[in-house]
């Protein structure tokens, strides 16, 4: 092992009650609202088919003309209390929200510039308001900030020569700044998740972002930060030179999952983050981004996919330039957050369940406190059966449909292939979506059958 002095502060996970209540959370609301929620994707009457909050650097806005945007920022129907319904309806159980983002603009009124909401027409504190909303409805909140600053003088992408380190320094200290002072702003604060720190600059200053995390730690007792922030004395980022984790869960999982297969990503805590549409964070209104919404049921696969390894799944939402949520995200919600209704017992506080396989049709999921294991059936076989295989010698006494109390189904499901290999008819399943089994396992005792080709292939 060598020796950092910027590296991980543990080997093992956490396990205070603040994260543990975040690992048990699973289901999340990211939101990415800036200026950039005005043009949506749109600059001179011509969409720019790119992630819409990267707009300035892809259409080379200038700087004064992003800017005057702040005045048009009105807030004309921003309602925190509507955003934090559509949370409710989702199901979530945090949020994370863009304090700044990479164009600088920031969403509460900083003492440390004067890009901020404060100077916009209505002068609300608009981060404010969405913690109290967040927050009365029992959803914590956390906060993203980008360490990259595309407006800031001082800021660096790398770092040629004397006047860059002292530049970079002055930015590192402005950075620190406004860190402290959200965190001494906005006390509930749960977590913060760092973003834009994959420059050399960054990697150079490994200490500060050491610093950054204990700074917070000591401010806000349990405070979760992600591994983006992290960077080691020699530049190694999210995992240390010792191959050890930094920060508290890893946050590279981004618009894409592990293999559903990898359980080596279940050692630690982590988090996936995924866009709506394929690819814009904000709120992008042209066909590019508009005809690429996911579908419901795919949100529900992935976050299925993240329980099932022992992630959560943080599913982003771009309210539109008046403030107002866009419809079809909100839809969306509605219909993943009416799933969870039903089946969020096989989610929330639910893990990696340990010793089963990953079953092609879907997930196994394990409550982490009962030990009751659940099959999440997102991809049902074209024959209308699953093949069920459970640990060897353990024995399938029963399952249960999950929102289907008294459904004949429950009766006769399923019968033994071999051994611990079971299936399952789906045919009399009736559910909105995804079907989920809760499991009633025992241990084998007498003799089995011999063991009967997968019924999935057969011809
Ligand atoms: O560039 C950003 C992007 O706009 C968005 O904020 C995502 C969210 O994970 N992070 C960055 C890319 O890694």
């Amino acid at each position: 092992m060598m020796d950092l002095k910027y590296g991980a502060s543990r080997e093992k996970p956490r396990e205070d009650a603040a994260m543990k209540r975040f690992r048990g959370h699973r289901v999340g609301q990211f939101i990415h609202w800036g200026l950039y929620a005005l043009p949506a994707g749109r600059w001179e009457g011509k969409d720019v088919e790119f992630a819409a909050e990267f707009l300035p650097r892809v259409a080379k806005i200038p700087q004064h003309r992003w800017e005057a945007l702040a005045n048009d920022f009105t807030l004309a129907d921003f309602d925190a209390e509507r955003w934090a319904d559509t949370a409710v309806a989702l199901g979530a159980r945090y949020m994370t929200i863009t304090t700044k983002h990479h164009d600088g603009f920031c969403l509460w009124p900083s003492a440390h510039t004067d890009f901020h909401m404060g100077n916009t027409p209505s002068g609300r504190d608009v981060l404010g308001e969405l913690v109290a909303a967040y927050e009365a409805r029992g959803i914590d909140v956390n906060f993203y900030y980008s360490v990259l600053d595309w407006r800031h003088p001082d800021w660096r992408f790398t770092l040629e020569n004397d006047a860059d380190n002292l530049a970079f320094a002055r930015y590192l200290d402005f950075a620190m700044k406004q860190l402290v002072e959200l965190a001494e702003r906005y006390p509930s604060v749960k977590g913060f998740w760092f973003d834009g720190t994959w420059d050399e600059s960054v990697k150079a200053n490994g200490w500060w972002t050491w610093e950054v995390e204990r700074m917070l730690k000591e401010r806000i007792p349990g405070v979760v930060v992600n591994s983006r922030l992290r960077a080691d004395d020699f530049g190694a980022r999210h995992v240390d030179s010792n191959g050890l984790l930094m920060g508290d869960y890893e946050s590279g999982y981004e618009r894409r999952l592990p293999e559903p297969w990898d359980r080596s990503v279940a050692a630690h805590d982590w988090e996936a983050c995924m866009t709506i549409p394929q690819a814009s964070w904000g709120y992008h209104q042209g066909p590019w981004a508009q005809s690429t919404l996911k579908h419901p049921w795919d949100v529900v696969d992935m976050i299925a996919h993240c329980t099932s390894l022992g992630g959560n799944f943080l599913l982003n939402f771009g309210p539109r330039g008046d403030g107002s949520m866009a419809p079809a995200e909100v839809e969306i919600a509605r219909t993943v957050g009416q799933w969870l209704g039903v089946n969020g017992e096989a989610i929330y506080g639910c893990g990696f369940a340990e010793g089963w396989e990953y079953p092609g049709w879907g997930y196994f999921t394990q409550d982490s406190s009962t030990g009751q294991v659940f099959a999440v059936v997102t991809r049902e076989p074209a024959s209308g059966r699953i093949r069920l295989e459970l640990p060897t010698g353990m024995e399938l006494v029963g399952l249960q449909l999950l929102g289907s109390a008294g459904h004949p189904f429950n009766e006769h499901p399923f019968k033994r292939l071999a051994g611990s290999v079971f299936e399952v008819d789906l045919g009399g399943a009736t559910s909105a979506g995804p079907l989920v089994f809760a499991l009633e396992t025992g241990a084998i005792t007498g003799p089995v059958a011999e063991k009967e080709p997968n019924p999935d292939v057969l011809d």
